[in-house]
This record gives structure tokens, C-alpha cells and sequence, in this order.
């Protein structure tokens, strides 16, 4: 399989975020894609490529041009107020509050946020847009004909909405990814989100449209984050009525409660019959992850690719979470191996 990357996601390197009550280093962090390319060559897994540049406009297929212009113009605005440290939102728009976008750096980086977790540096801007070239390279190469590609993307993208960065996301790689198929001809895409924590983001970009498909297996957002979205009840909305497939699972799920779930997914994927498929693959489900809750073990990750393979749709992997460094890796490589191997 044919894996693209990127160095550019050494460019974003925060130096904390805000959770549990604490600042503390980031969980997301430039050693996680590095092991995984790490093993991407150790194993053998094929050609490691880097990105082509497509530009704005299949980014501004999915983000706001508002909402790009301030993200990209964010920290140039933080360092002119004679700032260096990592700039970070602590003021949102919630309810009895009014959707304003304010003139303030601060109030409007509230406003195109939703947490505290996805610090803005001086490289973060580049990371990310090469993130999303990455995933768009990889889409490209199998326009042309790869069966498989793994987007080996840093910072990860799917909570990411239209104009909302958060949960250490800015632009959603894999939403970016999957409209570039339907912009050159795929009628029905597929998103699997496996990543631990529920896809908010890819959701709510798709929410009302039949040609994209969602589902997701995560943290039931009763006890975990995002908290506000990814309940079972989601299932899509006017147009999209019926093309959406949250399945929350209780903390301490291990193997045999995730393949069930995974199962579940499959078989929806199968019926709606894509053209293609794109797998957000976190593995923050292992069981040594530290912000997560969730008990997957190493060789569980061959079984996953396993049983996506037998979906027998072509399929982009795209990296989104994992923060048991050591381990990520191992485990996203396991995924693509099995994929490989079925
Ligand atoms: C892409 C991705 O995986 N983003 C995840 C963002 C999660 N941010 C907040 C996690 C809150 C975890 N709380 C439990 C910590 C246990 N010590
Ligand atoms: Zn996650």
C-alpha cells in the first residue's frame, strides 16, 4: 500500500492544552506520526510518497473561506500583539450567548473553536494544510487507480467542522479526501470512523447529504469527549435522513463488544454500496491509551483490517488519533497489513 507524508507536521508542535482542569503538554504530538512512518518502513508496507499541492479550493469545498482566512491569519495577529507562546481560546459562544464574530483575536478564535484542546503555533497553519494535501495526494492516487492508500496525516482532522477547529483538529482531512472523490464522479462515499473518540466534525459537514455516509464506533459521548455529539439518535437530517450510523460503546469495551459494533457498521456500509470507502483511522481504542478508555489490543488491529477488506471497496485510510506513542504505529500499520493481507 501506498503510503503519502508529509515532514510539515513537525511545523505544529503545541506546547499544552487545556484538560482535566489542567494545562498540560499536548497528547498530540509530532512523535506520533513519526513512529508510524517508522513502521510504515520497518514492515515494509510499500512506496512512502510525498504530497502533491491541489491548493485552497478542495480544502474550501468543506471549510468556510472565513473561517480559513482566520486561521490562517491567527498567529501573524497573535505575535503582532507581541505574543510567542502557543495562542489558545478560552471564551465560546454557548447558549443565553450570542453567535457574534467579534473583532478581538481572542473572541473570534472562540468563536471558530469548541474546546481547548487544539492550540494554534507559529507552524500550525502549514501543518495542516499540508495535512490536508496529504490526504488529498492519497485521494488523487486512487482516482488513477490504487485499489488502497494510507494518508499518513498530522494534525488529525475529524472533529473538525466547516468553521470549527477543536480536540486537536483544524481541517478535516478525511471530509476533504471523501468530497474530492464525489467532486470527480464517486456517486455514494463511505466513512468509517474508528477512531475512539465520535468524528463530531465529519458528522456534522454531512449531516444532510446522502452521498456521504458516516458511521463511527466510539466513547459513548454520555461519559466522553466530544460530550455534545455522537448519540445513537444522530441519524441524519432532511436529505441525509438515514445516512448517518453512530454506535456509542460503554468505557472498557475490549475486541469483543468493538467487532460487534464494527460488524454493525460494515454490513450499513455494505448495503449502501459506495463507490469508495475512507476509514478515519484513530487507534486511541488501545488499550495502554492515556486519555481513553477503551481495551483493544495490538493484534485486534489485523482483525479490523481484516474485516474491512472484505468490504471489498476500494479505500483510503486516513490517521487521525492514537496517543500511546510507542504503540501507534504498530497498531495503524497492523490495520493497513490486514487490510492488505485479507
Ligand atoms: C483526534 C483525537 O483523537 N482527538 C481527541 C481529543 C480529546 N481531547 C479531550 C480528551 C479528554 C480526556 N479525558 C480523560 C483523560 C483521562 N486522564
Ligand atoms: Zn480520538
Amino acid at each position: 500500500m501506498l503510503t503519502i507524508y508529509s515532514d510539515d507536521h513537525h511545523l505544529h508542535h503545541g506546547r499544552c492544552e487545556l484538560i482535566d482542569g489542567e494545562l498540560k503538554p499536548c497528547f498530540e504530538m509530532p512523535s506520533r506520526a513519526d513512529h508510524v512512518l517508522q513502521q510504515v518502513r520497518e514492515r515494509r508496507l510499500g512506496e512512502v510518497r510525498g504530497p502533491e499541492d491541489f491548493g485552497r479550493a478542495p480544502i474550501e469545498r468543506i471549510h468556510t473561506p472565513d473561517y480559513l482566512r482566520f486561521f490562517e491569519g491567527a498567529w501573524a495577529r497573535w505575535a503582532q500583539l507581541g505574543k510567542g507562546g502557543d495562542l489558545l481560546p478560552f471564551t465560546w459562544p454557548a447558549r443565553t450567548l450570542r453567535g457574534v464574530l467579534p473583532d478581538s483575536l481572542h473572541g473570534q478564535l472562540g468563536y471558530y473553536s469548541f474546546d481547548g484542546g487544539a492550540p494554534i503555533t507559529a507552524g500550525t497553519w502549514q501543518a495542516a494544510y499540508s495535512a490536508a494535501q496529504v490526504a488529498l495526494s492519497a485521494q488523487r492516487c486512487m482516482a488513477e487507480g490504487a485499489y488502497s492508500a494510507f494518508a499518513l496525516c498530522r494534525p488529525p482532522g475529524h472533529h473538525a467542522a466547516a468553521d470549527l477547529m477543536g480536540g486537536y483538529c483544524y481541517l478535516n482531512n478525511a471530509a476533504i479526501a471523501a468530497q474530492a472523490f464525489l467532486d470527480q464522479g464517486a456517486a455514494r462515499v463511505a466513512i468509517l470512523d474508528v477512531d475512539y473518540h465520535h468524528g463530531n466534525g465529519t458528522q456534522s459537514i454531512f449531516y444532510d447529504r446522502a452521498e456521504v455516509l458516516f458511521t463511527s464506533i466510539h466513547g459513548d459521548p454520555r461519559f466522553e469527549f466530544p460530550f455534545f455529539l455522537g448519540y445513537a439518535d444522530e441519524q441524519g437530517e432532511g436529505a441525509g435522513a438515514g445516512y448517518n450510523l453512530n454506535l456509542p460503546l460503554p468505557a472498557g469495551s475490549a475486541w469483543d463488544v468493538w467487532s460487534a459494533a464494527l460488524e454493525q457498521a460494515c454490513q450499513r456500509i455494505a448495503a449502501y454500496a459506495p463507490d469508495v470507502l475512507v476509514v478515519s483511522l484513530g487507534v486511541d481504542t488501545f488499550k495502554e491509551d492515556p486519555i481513553s478508555q477503551f481495551k483493544l489490543d495490538s493484534p485486534d488491529y489485523l482483525r479490523m483490517g481484516e474485516r474491512i477488506a472484505r468490504l471489498g471497496k476500494p479505500t483510503l485510510f486516513v490517521m487521525e488519533g492514537g496517543y500511546a506513542v510507542a504503540e501507534i504505529g504498530i497498531n495503524a500499520v497492523n490495520v493497513l497489513e490486514g487490510f492488505e493481507g485479507a
